[in-house]
């Protein structure tokens, strides 16, 4: 620390922000020149834009260190949100933004020969997530820090995020996603902050000096978790949160002896062995695959954020009874719950506390959010390959399983199947540690992320836990979207227009302001400039549309979008039929009736996990049919098919504001929530869509009126498999149809698509397209009908997004602070 006498003087030296635009220009300048060792000679865009990012990036920086500081003086409890995904996006739009800086960097780089949104599309995603789960971590930290709470995200710091989709013959093809290549201005390396986190070797059982057996963990391979912190700027407050993402190094032991014995050769090869651990995000979203790697990924990026955590607590000194008054941990997904453990072998085994008492702290530090009811997204991992990593951890999940069983059998004491049912590990071959279960027995509360899916985990997957524990550890948190982000940011002019009838931007901090447009919503000059933007939107995606895939598409055209990861249980399949059944019609219209066709342009966006060969094959049939339809005479402008190659945030940010309407169509009970449904509604698009996650409450908020819902209801859809099962069913007539014309070849060999048909026939049908889609093609036809009235129309879409203002993620993370962390803000 610095002596008190020399104090002063750094007060005295200590950095001011930029407050203007001649203050940012010299930053800017001096960036280029020293930071970059470029001039104006040789100063193109990326630099610019480096050199901008840098210049803002000190200002968040001495904005992170005031938040540090006070944070540490005031000492609160923090939370500590641990998520494998954080979808952040671009940094620098936002950050300005945030900041309210957006005006003078602006126009400061205006006056030195650049054009911010030229410097914008410089900057790479950062693009650390698959999709929802991913980009709802990013929301949330955005709203922890908004909201003033202190707040950490923990991540891994891939090399390598998801990867990038071409379109290849109408085929998905994968390239590597290396985002860092030209440095990253958004983080700051702490080479300091360095953590040994130990691999495999075996445990050791002895008697210390106390007379107590204890067990150690030893032997086994060792890396090096390096520290970035990436800072998180909250909107109109001076807070600004810390995102702490983990990356591998070797340990210098690590290959020391090696090297010295004259074997450079492996030594390199054991180095990037423990580099690879955080090279790659795996790209599966809702699907499990137990990789090795995968674990070793969470174990790395856990035993690291909680060895931070418990190192910070130690510095207070307090008794760990305080433990979880002073930290809370929220496992976003299972992805982390190896922290249950990890907290409890901390305490036993390094700490010396007794078992009841750490276990008793780690309940009650812990929350676990659920998000999906798929099966085939649950982890399991194969004990056997556990045990081998993590001989220790696997040592304490048994004792953690014998105690709860213990008490589950005193409870129910002649319930010999409920004790199999719960318990951690899966009496399979190989035997399987269940994370949910874990995850559940180790958190004091347990929620879903939207209240179907909240219901629904506490009478199917997660039932037996209800009826022990009681089900007021079970809760819901409906999820949100940052208003910053998804209006002002991707939607400028519909921002200022709200903020025009408003009288402030107040809104984007208490998104239930909206309210005051909804008396606007049949005003014709409120409408009139709604429309224009909407168009000016349409043309913004249309431009891209254009450049990107050579589609010249009308704006006078309904836009219909559905933009997400490609699913069988998203449905972009039965969203693919639909659109050659209307092709199909279209075709057999005379002139006559043609002319009362509402032209539509159908918009598809959305990675397939690699392996996922049913995904891939819809994305091709998308791919096709956009091919022969586009090119088709008879057709024109009356239906358009874009697929929109490499779904991302930044591209989100420009196609979400241009929809009409957005799909969100999902067999009902499958989505968990959704999120991209929030943000199409708070942009003015209406939903067409399944009575399923947040669709559900956006209605309750909006009206019924103002959606547009169809198909079978989640409560029916058991019954419905249940029959398709064991009948033979005959397909929807219209589907037929729709099958037929792709086995004529009409969209290439039939062959391609054989798979694809077959899983929608008969007994295969477990997403239920058949039964969904008279109900889908009736709703088809009323949204064509309901867009020809575009007063009507308009007045609809102001008031949905007047009654969005429950969606905000600053309102759900309030929920989280009071009923599950138990935080406060930390006061200005
Ligand atoms: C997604 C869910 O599929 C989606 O419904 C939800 O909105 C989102 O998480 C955020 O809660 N992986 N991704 C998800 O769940 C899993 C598992």
């Amino acid at each position: 620390s610095i002596p008190a006498a020399s104090r002063d003087l750094w007060q005295q030296l200590a950095i001011k922000e930029f407050t203007d635009k001649e203050s940012f220009q010299k930053e800017f300048v001096r960036h280029v020149e020293t930071t970059l060792a470029r001039s104006m000679y040789n100063c193109d865009d990326l630099a610019a834009y480096l050199a901008a990012s840098q210049s803002i990036r000190d200002r968040l920086i001495v904005a992170w260190n005031k938040t540090q500081q006070k944070q540490t003086t005031k000492d609160q409890k923090r939370i500590y949100y641990l998520s494998l995904e954080f979808l952040m996006g671009r940094a620098m739009d936002n950050a300005m933004l945030n900041a309210g800086v957006k005006e003078i960097t602006k126009s400061g780089v205006d006056d030195l020969g650049f054009k911010i949104e030229d410097l914008l599309e410089q900057e790479p995603d950062a693009a650390l997530g698959n999709g929802g789960l991913g980009r709802l971590a990013a929301c949330f930290v955005d709203s922890i820090a908004s909201t003033n709470y202190p707040g950490w995200g923990y991540g891994l710091r891939y090399q390598y995020g998801i990867f990038k989709q071409q379109i290849v013959d109408g085929y998905q093809v994968e390239s590597p996603d290396y985002w860092l290549a030209f440095s990253n201005p958004w983080e700051i390396p702490r080479y300091e902050i360095a953590v040994d986190v130990m691999f495999y070797g075996y445990t050791r059982k002895y008697t210390n000096d106390e007379g107590k057996t204890v067990s150690v963990w030893e032997g086994g391979e060792q890396v090096q978790a390096i520290a970035y912190d990436v800072p998180v700027p909250g909107y109109d407050t001076e807070t600004t949160n810390n995102l702490r993402l983990w990356a591998s190094k070797p340990t210098r032991e690590f290959d020391f002896e090696k090297f010295n014995s004259g074997d450079y050769e492996s030594s390199v090869s054991e180095s990037q062995k423990a580099e690879t651990i955080s090279a790659v995000l795996y790209p599966n979203d809702n699907f499990y695959s137990g990789k090795e790697l995968r674990l070793k990924q969470q174990y790395f990026w856990v035993a690291a954020s909680l060895n931070d955590i418990v190192r910070r607590f130690k510095k207070s000194n307090r008794p760990w009874s305080d433990f979880s008054d002073q930290v809370a941990i929220q496992l976003n997904d299972t992805h982390p719950t190896i922290a249950v453990v990890e907290l409890q072998r901390i305490l036993v085994d390094m700490e010396g506390l007794e078992w009841d008492k750490a276990w008793d702290i780690v309940v009650s530090t812990f929350g676990y959010t659920n998000h999906t009811v798929l099966p085939e997204a649950l982890e399991k991992w194969p004990v056997p390959l556990f045990g081998n990593l993590l001989p220790r951890h696997l040592e304490i999940i048994y004792n953690i399983n014998l105690f709860f069983l213990q008490k589950v059998e005193k409870m129910f004491p002649k319930d010999r199947d409920m004790l199999a049912r719960v318990s951690i590990i899966e009496e399979s071959s190989p035997q399987q540690v269940r994370m949910a279960y874990l995850a559940i027995i180790g958190s004091h509360k347990v929620n879903g992320v939207a209240e179907l899916h909240s219901d629904l985990i506490k009478t199917t997957i997660f039932k037996d836990f209800v009826t022990i524990y009681g089900s007021d550890k079970f809760m819901n948190v409906t999820n949100g979207i940052t208003p910053r982000r998804w209006l002002h940011q991707a939607n400028p002019k519909l921002s200022e227009l709200i903020a025009s009838k408003v009288g402030s931007y107040k809104f984007l901090k208490d998104l239930n302001l909206l309210k005051k447009i909804e008396p606007f919503a049949k005003d014709p000059e409120f409408q009139k400039k709604w429309t224009e933007i909407k168009r000016f939107n349409k043309a913004r995606l249309a431009a891209h549309i254009k450049k990107h895939n050579g589609i010249d598409v009308s704006l006078d055209a309904l836009f219909d979008v559905q933009v997400k990861r490609i699913h069988e249980y998203k449905r972009q399949q039965m969203n693919i039929f639909s659109v050659i059944h209307r092709y199909i019609t279209i075709k057999a219209m005379t002139a006559e009736e043609k002319k009362e066709v509402t032209p539509r342009v159908c918009i598809f966006g959305g990675k397939s996990a690699p392996g996922y060969y049913m995904a891939k094959t819809i994305i091709k049939l998308v791919n096709s049919v956009s091919e022969v339809v586009n090119n088709d005479a008879d057709i024109g402008d009356l239906l358009k098919v874009v697929f929109i190659a490499d779904y991302n945030v930044s591209k989100a940010e420009v196609i979400i504001p241009a929809s009409d309407i957005s799909q969100h169509i999902s067999t009902a009970g499958t989505e968990a929530s959704g999120t991209s449904n929030m943000k199409f509604v708070l942009n003015g698009g209406l939903i067409l869509g399944t009575v399923d996650g947040a669709n559900i409450e956006i209605t309750r908020e909006v009206g019924e009126e103002n959606i547009f819902l169809f198909g079978h209801l989640a409560e029916s859809v058991d019954d419905l498999r249940h029959q398709r099962r064991f009948n033979d069913l005959p397909l929807n007539p219209d589907l037929q149809k729709v099958l037929d014309v792709i086995d004529s070849g009409v969209f290439g060999d039939k062959d391609i698509y054989g798979s694809l048909v077959y899983s929608v026939t008969g007994s295969r049908d477990y997403y239920l397209v058949s039964d969904d889609f008279q109900s889908y093609l009736e709703a088809q036809k009323l949204v064509d009908k309901d867009f020809k009235d575009q007063t009507t129309w308009v007045s609809r879409s102001i008031t949905a997004v007047a009654n969005m203002g429950f969606f905000s993620s600053d309102r759900a993370i309030d929920e989280y602070a009071e009923s599950i962390w138990n935080i406060e803000p930390v006061a200005n």
